[in-house]
């Protein structure tokens, strides 16, 4: 069998079916930018490329996926975190004009040259250690042209850089300052200019909004989900973050993608969500960074069959975090997964979370070849360190890229 290029003498967690598929020794094979084959070298047809890759041993995952990020926006909240840690709550910073719409003034601000800018150096910090798909939101625009322009910063990410960026509308994320008084009327923006314009330009790949007594209700939710859904617009939902409204059940009865967060979410929205269809997204960076107490119900989840996937959240306010490999650790420590729900979590399940799973997100004869491999003895590794990167090389679509 021709291809480009072959990985021999690897180890590979493959995460194909359930658990993290392991194989001892393995090989993978690209041809076109997709796997031709990954598995047991024993297996394998035989296989010719120009270029053959020893792999020495080392360990071969799927790409990583980081299918939750606010990564475009302009300056930070470094002031904020200060005030904080001298005693000052996240309420009184809103009241003083700083949180989310210090950020949005910030990204008003700042042209889309000087977004993508802004976000490459974390984007580059993802894809050091091995991401190969990343979910960008808008929602520190919250006008028709701020959302845009943020949406268009996000999608030039994955030109200048070897990523496959998803676009994800968030312009229900707050309610603007100049709609103080009338969220309802800001809603009716969202539904009726905000997700027809990004819709008719192709720059938003889904649509999410924030439900949460300091975000939307569910029937403004409901709204947003009813005008994406006209354009044909898949959903995810902020969901259960800091209370619980019910935001993961209608979520699931609109078939979601994803609920994220989920703190607070209980067995009845658990049980809406594996009847919906829709994957569970653990952020486990903003639960440590506002040092949240409960954690999210992944007893339940497990019980019902629910997948889980983990982000960074990556955004200026509760998740300032570029690293999937200490989502990984922090998922772990404080919610107890497991070394296989943690891997899959950031592949597998990742890619079910933005609908991809017929693409990305495991080592599989006809999915993309995008590959993370690592100088690692045992895939738990990837896991227990805090604060240290192993990666050897990152592949994407075939070629190397690091
Ligand atoms: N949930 C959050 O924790 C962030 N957005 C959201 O929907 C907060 C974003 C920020 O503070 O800038
Ligand atoms: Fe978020």
């Amino acid at each position: 069998m021709h291809c480009d290029r072959i990985w021999r003498n690897a180890r590979l967690a493959t995460l194909a079916g359930d658990g993290l598929g392991e194989i001892e020794a393995g090989v993978v094979a690209a041809a076109d930018g997709r796997i031709l084959y990954a598995g047991p070298t024993a297996d394998a047809p035989a296989l010719d490329a120009p270029e053959i890759v020893d792999c020495e041993g080392r360990w071969i995952t799927p790409g990583l996926i980081d299918p939750h990020t606010h990564l475009v926006y302009a300056g930070d909240r470094a002031a904020e975190f200060e005030q904080r840690l001298a005693g000052a709550s996240y309420e009184e910073i809103a009241r003083a004009g700083g949180g989310i719409v210090s950020t949005m003034r910030a990204t008003r601000a700042a042209s889309q040259a000087d977004l993508t800018t802004a976000a490459l150096p974390r984007l580059d910090a993802l894809l050091a250690e091995g991401v190969s798909t990343v979910e960008v939101k808008s929602g520190y625009g919250l006008t028709l042209a701020g959302e845009l322009k943020q949406l268009r910063a996000a999608r030039a990410l994955g030109e200048v850089r070897p990523v496959r960026v998803v676009t994800t509308l968030l312009a229900a994320h707050a309610t603007p300052p100049e709609f103080r008084n009338d969220p309802d009327g800001y809603i009716e923006e969202v539904c009726e200019r905000i997700i027809p314009a990004a819709a008719a330009e192709g720059l938003a790949d889904q649509v999410d909004a924030f439900c949460e007594t300091i975000g939307f209700t569910p029937a403004q939710v409901r709204k947003v989900f009813e005008a994406a859904r006209r354009h044909g617009l898949p959903l995810k939902l902020h969901a259960e973050q800091l209370s619980n409204l019910g935001g993961a059940a209608l979520a699931a009865e609109f078939g979601a993608l994803s609920a994220d967060h989920l703190e607070y979410l209980d067995e009845a929205g658990v049980a809406a969500m594996a009847r919906g269809g829709t994957t569970a997204v653990l952020l486990p960076g903003a639960f440590y960074a506002t040092r949240e107490r409960q954690p999210p119900p992944i007893e339940a989840l497990r019980r019902h069959g629910v997948p889980m996937a983990l982000a960074t959240d990556s955004n200026p306010g509760t998740s300032p975090l570029t690293s999937v490999l200490l989502v990984m650790n922090l998922a772990a420590t404080l919610f107890r997964l497991t070394v296989p729900e943690c891997l899959a979590g950031v592949t597998r399940e990742a890619a079910r979370a933005l609908g991809l799973l017929a693409e990305i997100g495991s080592l599989e004869a006809g999915k993309r070849c995008d590959l993370a491999i690592w100088d690692i003895e045992r895939p738990a590794e990837l896991v227990y360190r805090m604060g240290f990167n192993p990666l050897h090389a990152r592949v994407w679509r075939g070629e190397c890229v690091r």
